[in-house]
């Protein structure tokens, strides 16, 4: 369902967490993709410009900073295209003990019968007590169809295969169906909307009176599904929709879209054949499975945990200060191992982390970073401060290897990355860190890839 539409967002977040630094550019560059990927899914040009227009401006506030301004992002690129979509979850009240008609119309084949079949099941799953009335009188195989998917459900079916009337074959229920919570009324289709259509629908409403008139849309057909809905609200009070085949389009993202806009709600989504295919549509629920993971807090939590950048900063006024002792660097390890949960949210947003990160900085390492750190809580505050002077006596080698539980060679190796990235650091290639931005991301894959070459584990 929507696979180039659910493509592109994921791949946008997943540029939003990768990055270090969003610049203009990047963000223009995902808006881009997402723009593209929804005129793919036919939504209307007009709306997909003023989305991007609306995405760019709040996206490019300057005063937003570092971890905050990936947040903000992340945040705006998901309610504005969720809010494309719809604006909440839209429910039909039923009360049990309390008939409730639902009337289905909608244009030939667009899966009014078996969206009654799909209502019948959702609700008799539910427990309330369900019939379908079948009043399509034109199409001469319409009753056995109601017929057939009545058995394979298992709801009461009241059609009549001989008469060619409508009104008289709801009469003829009439008491019967009043025994039922939930009555769902087939209607026949027609190519157009013409006015004998549209004469039978009045009458067929004026006599049943429903409570719900929902028009049944099939996904294929894209943004046109406004013009629809709008001369089906005018000409019979329409008052929600269902889309069906949202399975077999990659429409889909206009059909919903364009319902947004008129003031029909989207109710129910048809995904497939079976009477069992059939959802409540939820503009939330229905993101969240676009983007193939949780929800806004999920991703959020993503970025936030990319990288701290308090820490970076604390670190860089270290570094100015030709300070770099072993408890910046332990914090530089938990900063790396941090990084190294990365791998997990790589494991959900396809390519994230891993293509910037060498793969010997993610995983592996995780347990020698633990034994480093106990080997640093092993070492005075002396120790810490000034790790020359650990090397030059063997004794307190071996008395910081014995606390820590680990070996001297263990230790020697802590001590030898150490001074590699204390080198580094005073190198230049953490000195040009801008506070206010944390490391960028050319700086951090500099690191990534140098630390991780000459770590060889
Ligand atoms: N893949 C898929 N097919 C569907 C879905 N809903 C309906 N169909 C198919 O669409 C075709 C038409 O469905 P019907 O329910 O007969 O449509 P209708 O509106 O009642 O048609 P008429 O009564 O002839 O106007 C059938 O072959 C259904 O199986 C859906 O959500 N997904
Ligand atoms: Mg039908």
């Amino acid at each position: 369902m929507l696979n180039t539409l659910s493509s592109a967002l994921k791949k946008g977040f997943d540029k939003i967490a990768g990055t270090i630094f969003l610049d203009k550019k990047t963000i223009e560059g995902i808006v881009k993709d997402l723009q593209r990927a929804l005129i793919q899914a036919d939504v209307n040009i007009h709306l997909v410009k003023e989305l991007g227009d609306k995405i760019k401006k709040e996206a490019e506030n300057e005063k937003i900073k570092g971890v905050e301004r990936k947040e903000h992002l992340t945040k705006i690129l998901h309610d504005e295209v969720r809010n494309l979509l719809g604006d909440k979850k839209y429910e039909l009240k039923l009360e049990k003990g309390k008939q409730t008609k639902i009337m289905l119309l909608g244009l030939y084949g667009a899966g009014k019968t078996t969206t009654s079949s799909k209502l019948a099941t959702y609700y008799s799953k539910r427990g309330f007590k369900t019939a379908i009335l079948g009043l399509d009188v034109h199409r001469p195989a319409a009753t056995d169809q109601l017929e057939q998917l009545g058995k394979q459900i298992k709801v009461q079916i009241f059609i009549n295969k001989e008469e060619k009337d409508p009104l008289k074959i709801y009469n003829q229920f009439k008491e019967e169906i009043k025994d039922y919570d939930l009555l769902i009324v087939d209607t026949a289709g027609r190519h157009d909307l013409d006015s004998e259509l549209i004469t039978e629908i009045k009458d067929i409403s004026n006599e049943i009176k429903p409570d719900y008139t929902l028009l049944t849309l099939q996904a294929d057909i894209g943004q046109t599904a406004k013009k629809q809905a709008s001369e089906f609200q005018k000409a019979c009070n329409v008052n929600g929709v269902i889309i069906t085949r949202m399975d077999s389009t990659a429409k889909a993202g206009g059909a919903l879209t364009a319902c947004k806009e008129t003031n029909a709600p989207v109710y129910f989504i048809g995904t497939g054949e079976k009477p069992s295919d059939f959802e409540q549509f939820n503009p939330d629920s229905f993101i969240s499975r676009l983007l193939g993971l949780g929800d806004l807090d999920g991703l959020l939590e993503k970025v936030q945990s990319a990288i701290d950048e308090k820490t970076q900063k604390k670190l860089k006024s270290k570094l100015d200060k030709g300070q770099f002792d072993l408890r910046d660097f332990q914090q530089q390890l938990n900063q790396m191992s941090g990084m190294g949960s990365l791998s997990k949210m790589a494991e959900m947003i396809p390519g994230l982390g891993k293509a910037k990160i060498p793969d010997n900085l993610l995983g592996t390492q995780e347990d020698k970073m633990k034994k480093w750190q106990h080997l640093i809580d092993s070492m005075t505050k002396q120790e810490i401060e000034n790790p020359e002077i650990i090397e030059k006596e063997t004794s307190r080698l071996s008395r910081i290897a014995k606390g820590a539980g680990t070996t001297t060679t263990e230790l020697r190796q802590l001590l030898k990355q150490y001074k590699l990235l204390k080198d580094m650091t005073t190198g230049g290639d953490l000195a040009n860190i801008d506070p206010s931005e944390g490391l960028s991301q050319k700086q951090m894959q500099k690191l990534a890839r140098k630390f991780g070459k000459k770590m060889k584990m």
